[in-house]
């Protein structure tokens, strides 16, 4: 299996990489589902939307405070990494993530397409505007837009909340352009981000799925590998370098 994809990644000039919440488990920042998602204790489906923040803004903040808090304290892990080597290795390569985490910025990737936004930025509930307010919001006293008096919310997307117009075009133009596309650490059901890895299949790209769990796009991926990506990805990054310099 190694060797497909190193062979896959020395023939391909396009390159596009989904990530999902899987690539920041090592780090410790909790997936969504598994065992110890952030579904169990919370129904995030519930809590990441607008109606929740409406009713309940004060909950909805603490769950964001929480999150923020467990993310501030932690680091990017070696799947992080082998992304920023990964990204040298072709003449195109785009990193689409689910993630609001901020790690794969962290880690040195540059040109992050986030397209559930960014768990450190505020917005208005009413403008949008983005508001440079610190990042800790006191629930009890959540401050308001200083240009419309609107409530300050996370500038992340939420459950049937459109994904920016721009961004998700943006995505689906690198995902048909590339020649392969790995979807890493991601259970591929919140939509439109899982109909990525589907539309570059679709455009003839090689796809591969690195996720210790098979997930709906594993029988459709040219190659499955069942395994963390924090264990995998470095080991591709040190096959591919020792191929390209054999002694
Ligand atoms: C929209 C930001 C138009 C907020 C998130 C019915 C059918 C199809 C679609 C829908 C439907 N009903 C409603 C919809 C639309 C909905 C959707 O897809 N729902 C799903 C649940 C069915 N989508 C939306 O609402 C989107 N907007 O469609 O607008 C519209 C408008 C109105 C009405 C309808 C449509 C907006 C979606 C964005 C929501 N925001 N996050 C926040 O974070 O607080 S979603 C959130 O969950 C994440 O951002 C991520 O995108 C998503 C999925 O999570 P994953 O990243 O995949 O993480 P998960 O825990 O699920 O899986 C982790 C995986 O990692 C696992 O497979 C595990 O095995 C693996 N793993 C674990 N350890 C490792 C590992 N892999 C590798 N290495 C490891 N070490
Ligand atoms: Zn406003």
């Amino acid at each position: 299996m190694l060797d497909e994809i190193v062979a896959a990644v020395r023939n391909c000039r396009t390159c596009a990489v989904l990530t999902g919440a899987g690539i920041s488990a090592e780090s410790g920042v909790p997936t969504f589902r598994g065992d110890e998602g952030l579904w169990k204790k919370f129904r995030a489906e519930e809590l990441a939307t607008m109606s929740a923040f409406i009713s309940n803004p004060e909950i909805v903040w603490e769950w964001y405070n929480w999150r923020r808090q467990i993310i501030s304290e932690v680091k990017p892990n070696p799947g992080h990494y082998a992304l920023c080597d990964l990204e040298k290795r072709f003449e195109s390569f785009s990193l689409i993530t689910q993630n609001i985490d901020g790690l794969h910025q962290a880690a040195g990737s540059e040109d992050v397409i986030e397209l559930h936004g960014n768990i450190y930025r505020n917005k208005c509930v009413d403008c949008d505007r983005q508001c440079d307010t610190e990042t800790e919001i006191d629930p009890d006293n959540i401050p308001s837009c200083s240009e419309c008096g609107g409530g300050i919310r996370p500038d992340v997307v939420w459950f049937g909340e459109m994904l920016d117009g721009r961004i998700i075009s943006r995505a689906f133009e690198e995902a048909n352009r590339a020649q392969l596309f790995f979807s890493i650490g991601t259970s591929a059901v919140v939509h439109p981000a899982a109909s990525l890895p589907i539309a570059a299949k679709q455009s003839g790209a090689t796809l591969f799925e690195i996720n210790p769990e098979a997930t709906p796009l594993t029988e459709i991926a040219d190659h499955y590998v069942a395994a963390r990506s924090g264990e995998f990805l470095p080991q591709l990054v040190a096959r591919l370098n020792e191929v390209a310099s054999p002694d």
